[in-house]
């Protein structure tokens, strides 16, 4: 139940609000808390086909998220560059399909959050273990900022940056919880963002790793 997760801090402790943290950017508290065991169990299924690896930035750095996809297209950083790509450069085949349960959770909170009608193509698996971290940056190889950017959250805690539209700005920390959702559209799609490196814990659902999806109208 809700009230004994409370003390321990793991999940959401305000179920169901909505949390303004821009014009056009919102959080929506414990949205997905009762769909949170069926997208882990489907994250794993995702893995099995196309599994979790540490890609190489341009600049040359290893990441500490790991990270994979499914759907028509996938995010990919190589030596290369930053791009979305329809097959798997590790498996050399197309990512798996996107969950039925995966887009209807990103169609429901983005219509929840005055976006109706998102029909995403791309969803990125992160997966965050103690230490890990996403330093501040834009999301901007989509061809299209006009569709919104929905993310999942799920098992352990972790403090999100919120930057603003310019990288020197101060970025306020906000903790996002087991089944939190937040949609960003409109003036706040290339705001400036990223996560704190994640502390120790371990969560029922997915013992001691954080997952966000990211789903997005990449083509
Ligand atoms: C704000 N992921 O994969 S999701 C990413 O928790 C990424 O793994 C983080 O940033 C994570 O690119 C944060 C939250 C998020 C995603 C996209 C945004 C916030 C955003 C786009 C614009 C503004
Ligand atoms: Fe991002």
């Amino acid at each position: 139940m809700r009230f004994e997760n409370l003390s321990l801090g793991l999940d959401s402790p305000h179920a169901a609000a909505a949390v303004q943290l821009g014009p056009q950017a919102v959080l929506l508290r414990g949205f997905a808390v009762d769909r949170a065991s069926a997208l882990v169990a489907a994250i794993r299924d995702v893995c099995g086909v196309s599994p979790l690896r540490h890609m190489v930035t341009p600049g040359g750095w290893t990441m500490s998220v790991a990270m994979t996809n499914c759907g028509e297209a996938g995010w990919v950083t190589d030596r290369s560059g930053y791009r979305y790509d329809s097959i798997d450069p590790q498996t050399g085949l197309p990512w798996p399909g996107m969950p039925q349960l995966f887009s209807a959770l990103a169609a429901d909170a983005a219509a929840a959050a005055g976006f109706a009608g998102f029909v995403p193509d791309a969803c990125l698996i992160n997966q965050y273990r103690p230490g890990s971290r996403l330093s501040l940056h834009q999301d901007r190889n989509e061809r299209d900022y006009s569709a919104p950017i929905v993310s999942v959250s799920l098992g352990l805690p972790a403090i999100f940056l919120w930057g603003g539209q310019k990288r020197a700005q101060r970025p306020a920390r906000i903790p996002l919880f087991h089944g939190d959702v937040a949609v960003w559209g409109g003036t706040d799609r290339l705001t400036f963002h990223g996560i704190g490196p994640l502390a120790d814990g371990f969560h029922p659902v997915t013992e001691g790793v954080r997952y966000n999806l990211t789903f997005r109208k990449a083509l």
